[in-house]
């Protein structure tokens, strides 16, 4: 029986199949024979990381005109550009899965996709666009600096590029933080109110607690997670905070304290009703954020369908 059982092991490994190529560390590509759940999967969270990237475009949108300098709006711009192609890099990564882009704009319209709780929150001040490039950006590449390497190749591929981004879109909000913390009183003020702000949700981006994590599971199982919730929210922690003393920033959390044997920072309760109540519509900017989508996607119809006649006319001469 066992030798049977080992024979079948070889005989898988041979043939390549799914779950001898997890076993393997192999990236799975689209073609390869996948079990439906980790094809749902993925398309859930790749398609709710892609919604992520488009509809954070707009809190960053909303200051392009109001930018203090031409040096940040020229910068600002760029950032924004880039969000919207990862946006595009990761809904193509999902249509490899079997699932089109008109469908997950449809699930995101009728609110059966979700898209990360952080985008939400209102950008009130210019020192919010420096909190979001450096708390938000800064979360994003945390998390998928682990996504890296993910088993689905090209998420894992889309990962990687973005992530080389994103650590300049970082070094943008930390320069902004950077140069309010050594302004003038009134611009200390708006850093640190907008710090108080982005802190929490930032650290919410990350999801729940493991015993909270329904999803986990299967992640970890297929290989598509390779830290868990609390483990990247705890090294982003770490490496914030030591960011935020150098620049004169106060961490908004009573309870943050190093604890030596972790070699860590152990951190104040985080408000997971607050969380459930923005993933589920009723945060501040859910109705905005999704009136805006649907909006400019409606006034965007011309232009697929131009692109679309264009196809055709190109498949018609060839
Ligand atoms: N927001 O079992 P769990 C950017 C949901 S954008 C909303 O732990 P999982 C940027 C979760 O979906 C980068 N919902 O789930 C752009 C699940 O609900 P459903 C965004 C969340 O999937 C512009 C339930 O809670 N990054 O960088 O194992 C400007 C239970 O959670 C959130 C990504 O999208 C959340 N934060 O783990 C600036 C990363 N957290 O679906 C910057 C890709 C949890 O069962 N995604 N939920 O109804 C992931 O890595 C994982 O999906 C998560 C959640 C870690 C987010």
């Amino acid at each position: 029986m066992e030798l049977l059982e080992k024979n079948e092991k070889l005989q898988d490994k041979a043939s390549g199949s799914f779950e001898a190529k997890i076993e393997r560390d192999d990236a799975i590509e689209p073609r390869d024979n996948m079990p439906e759940g980790y094809r749902k999967h993925l398309i859930r969270q790749m398609s709710q990381h892609a919604h992520s990237e488009v509809i954070g475009m707009q809190p960053e949108g909303n200051w392009i005109t109001r930018a203090p300098s031409l040096r940040a709006k020229q910068i600002l711009l760029a950032k924004i550009q880039d969000e919207g192609g990862h946006g595009l890099y990761l809904y193509s990564a999902a249509e490899t899965l079997g699932i089109s882009r008109d469908e997950m704009i449809a699930q995101l319209h009728s609110g059966k996709a979700k898209y990360s709780n952080i985008f939400n929150y209102p950008a009130l001040t210019w020192a919010d666009i420096g909190a979001i490039g450096w708390l938000v950006d800064g979360a994003a590449i945390v998390n998928q600096v682990s996504l890296q390497r993910t088993s689905y190749g090209p998420y894992s591929r889309a990962m990687v590029r973005i992530c080389k981004e994103e650590s300049f879109h970082q070094r943008q909000g930390y320069e902004i933080m950077a140069k309010m913390m050594s302004g003038t009183a009134a611009q200390r003020e708006m850093a640190q109110d907008a710090m108080n702000r982005w802190w929490w949700p930032s650290l919410m981006m990350f999801g729940p607690h493991e015993s909270e994590s329904p999803r986990s599971g299967d992640a970890f199982k297929w290989k598509i997670k390779r830290s868990t919730n609390d483990e990247l929210r705890q090294k982003f922690i770490d490496k914030t905070v030591q960011q935020a003393e150098v620049i004169g920033l106060k961490v908004p959390d009573d309870q943050l304290r190093w604890n030596e044997e972790k070699k860590s920072y152990d951190h104040g309760p985080i408000n997971w009703d607050e969380f459930h109540s923005v993933i589920n519509g009723n945060g501040p900017c859910n109705k905005q954020r999704m009136a805006h989508h649907k909006k400019v996607h409606a006034e965007g119809a011309w232009v697929r369908e131009a692109a679309e006649a264009y196809r055709l006319k190109e498949e018609k001469l060839n």
